[in-house]
């Protein structure tokens, strides 16, 4: 049972216990300075490499349930098994090989800098001692703290303990919603506000009885009961608890999907959390951490034999770092308390790979390179310079590694396999050449030190900046560089830039569609290769010449399970009606559903209008019958945008979006000529009424 007998007295006897003991009022930690949050975080850059473990009751049936062998931590949801059936496992428990010390050490050994570790997943059971409830593992035959162990172990091995605390509860009767499938499991009088007392006490003992720990990770945050406000607040509320903690962007609503990074719109979270993929590039100035599978599952499935290879991880290791961020590399433990052998195995050979080159990820900050053919580079700055650490994928047939577009003339070069033996050094135009010995080098990742004075000069092309790609009358364009001491010079057709070139000094404004082609040059000579951007004058779209409108558009409801946006045109719609805006108030259902919203936008003067929807699942926005915003597909919260040129006047406009599951949201905003970036307003929204005459 949940000890939710004194629920309403213990917010009573902190607020008397916090004014008996005139403690300082809590802090609002949401206003936190660049450099306090620098300090916070200087661990966490520099740890790059991390564990991750999911263990639980789950880890009992080993991913299979009645014949089906799919499953893994999801399994009382994905088998639909009974609240009381799945308590059984609780019963049986017993990981009599589990050793907190033995995990550490493999943690360590691997070179990972951090422990994260399931305290609570979406089940609800507790793998901690919580006087909160006695679904925990105290009520268990094994009846010791798993955490407490674990986090004496890390502190004694130097390794940063941290919890992963799932906000979704498919057990406390508090929680809502419930599982759609659990019929025979009723709301009764489920509390949200009482719920949130329960996830505090329970994190203010997971921050308070087992000593620093370094992050919460959340998790299970898209569901529709879990608002921004509770994210807020459960931010404060953790970072009152130990204000050094660094917590990651589920705590709040704003992580955009699996790719994981926070939306623009104030959200909180320390840090962005793509799950099982890398972001495309490197993201100056956000911190973000991929968090991914060693095979396919994250609790343990005794039947998933589809692992990755450990050169496939280190790679995944090297390209991370190399556009800045953290790895979290999971283990799901067997339910006797020992890592699946495979698991252990690739820990083993990552970690021999990191002890010699381990330099190269701790610390460091992205590659200077866009783009390297044979691999990735990674940064570090030094007392006199900067390092740069090549980390070399494909080794040269000729043994002779060509680095394009590097204008730094390197103190020295050396492998870390063998810092002692300096490598000769050449150059061929703008690409540096380093010759690699012909002895037998690692043919996963090599990598290669480049000892530089003062900062990475790279042959990166010019940026070209421009409010937007389209344009009705003129359009300013910015040219950026990082490097130092380069001229850029541009033209205007296309054609490659030359030392002849018009310069482009801060910015240039162009009257007629452009394609804009930009290079830096240094004394005359080309120092990068060119970049061309593509800027059209369009005529604004002609207002539609409707009459007799009424405030509000009409909206069409449709209930079906679908994987994308469906072809409306062929469905029947359940019902309809008008709505003030883009609103779901009128579903009938929490998921699988569908609305069409239809009417017209009223533009108040001509020129370019970014309009964006911002959706769980998918959704598209049309303008004058074009498509504009394409944000389909099954997603958590994801924004996308599109961009069209406007007369004065009204324009038809029709938003579709479906929700599959889960948590469910749209919003449609829009930015133009003195409007900013916001939700379209109800004021510009009509639907064409014949009655009204
Ligand atoms: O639903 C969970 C899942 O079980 C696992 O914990 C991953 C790990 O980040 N997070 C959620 C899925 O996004």
């Amino acid at each position: 049972m949940y000890r939710t007998l004194l629920p309403g007295i213990i917010p009573l006897l902190a607020a008397l216990l916090l004014l008996t003991t005139c403690d300082p009022p809590p802090k609002d930690f949401t206003a936190e300075s660049p450099a306090e949050k620098d300090r916070r975080m200087e661990w966490w850059r520099e740890a790059r490499f991390g564990m991750f473990i999911h263990w639980g009751l789950y880890a009992i049936p080993a991913g299979e349930w009645k014949g089906e062998t799919h499953h893994a931590e999801w399994i009382r949801t994905t088998a639909q098994i009974p609240l009381e059936e799945y308590d059984l496992f609780r019963d049986q428990f017993n990981p009599v090989r589990f050793r907190a010390d033995e995990w550490v050490k493999m943690a360590k050994n691997a070179g990972m800098k951090y422990m994260v570790i399931t305290s609570k997943h979406h089940d609800g059971f507790c793998l901690f001692d919580s006087k909160h409830t006695d679904f925990d593992v105290m009520s268990t035959p094994f009846e010791r703290d798993i955490l407490k162990e674990l986090s004496d172990a890390c502190r004694e091995e130097g390794i940063k303990m941290c919890w992963y605390h799932s906000i979704m509860d498919w057990r406390h009767p508090d929680y809502l919603p419930r599982r759609d499938w659990e019929t025979d499991r009723p709301e009764g009088d489920a509390d949200m506000d009482r719920f949130m007392v329960y996830l505090k006490n329970q994190l203010a003992e997971l921050v308070g009885n087992y000593g620093e720990i370094g992050v919460l990770w959340f998790d299970g945050e898209w569901e529709g009961a879990w608002k921004h406000e509770h994210g807020r607040d459960l931010y404060n509320f953790v970072r009152n608890l130990q204000p050094s903690i660094i917590i990651n962007n589920r705590v709040d609503k704003g992580r955009s999907g699996m790719a994981g990074l926070t939306r623009e719109g104030g959200y909180m979270g320390d840090f962005g959390t793509p799950e099982q993929e890398i972001p495309e590039t490197g993201l100056p100035g956000v911190d973000w951490e991929s968090c991914m599978t060693m095979n396919d599952h994250w609790g343990y499935n005794q039947y998933d034999n589809n692992w990755k290879s450990t050169s496939d991880l280190i790679r995944k290791l090297a390209d991370i770092a190399s556009k800045g961020g953290n790895f979290l590399l999971n283990v799901g433990p067997k339910p006797d308390g020992s890592f699946p052998e495979e698991s252990v195995e690739r820990l083993n050979e990552i970690g021999a790979w990191m002890k010699i080159n381990g330099e190269a990820i701790y610390g460091t900050s992205a590659s200077p390179f866009r783009h390297l053919s044979w691999g990735r580079c990674t940064q570090k700055q030094t007392a006199k310079g900067t390092r740069l650490y090549l980390h070399v994928f494909e080794l040269p047939e000729n043994r002779l590694l060509r680095i394009s577009g590097l204008y730094n003339d390197p103190e020295k070069a050396f492998l870390l396999l063998q810092p002692d033996n300096a490598l000769a050094i050449s150059r061929d135009e703008d690409a540096l050449l380093v010759q690699l010995p012909a002895s037998p080098l690692d043919t996963v990742n090599t990598v290669v030190v480049l000892e530089i004075n003062g900062k990475p000069d790279v042959s990166n092309p010019p940026q070209i900046r421009a409010a937007q790609r389209i344009f009705t009358d003129t359009l300013q364009i910015r040219f950026l560089s990082e490097r130092e001491n380069v001229e850029i010079r541009y033209t205007l057709n296309g054609t490659l830039p030359t030392a002849a070139s018009q310069p482009a000094g801060d910015f240039i404004v162009i009257e007629n569609s452009s394609a804009v082609s930009a290079r830096c040059f240094r004394n005359g000579t080309a120092v990068s290769d060119s970049v061309t951007a593509r800027f059209v004058k369009v005529v604004p779209l002609m207002p539609s010449p409707v009459a007799n409108t009424a405030k509000g558009i009409r909206y069409s409801y449709y209930e079906g399970d679908w994987d994308s946006l469906p072809d409306f045109t062929i469905l029947r719609h359940t019902a309809e009606g008008t709505v003030e805006n883009f609103s779901l108030k009128y579903k009938q259902k929490e998921d699988h559903y569908a609305f069409c919203f239809e009417g017209y936008i009223h533009i108040a003067s001509d020129g370019v209008y970014t309009f964006y929807t911002d959706s769980d699942d998918g959704s598209m926005l049309y303008i004058d019958d074009t498509p504009v915003v394409f944000n389909d597909g099954l997603h958590g919260m994801q924004e996308a945008k599109g961009e069209t040129a406007l007369a004065k006047g009204m324009h038809a406009i029709r938003v579709t979006f479906f929700e599959k599951g889960g948590s469910d949201e749209l919003k449609v905003l829009m930015k133009g000529p003195g409007l900013k970036k916001s939700p379209v307003p109800d004021n510009v929204l009509f639907h064409s009424n014949p009655e009204n005459k």
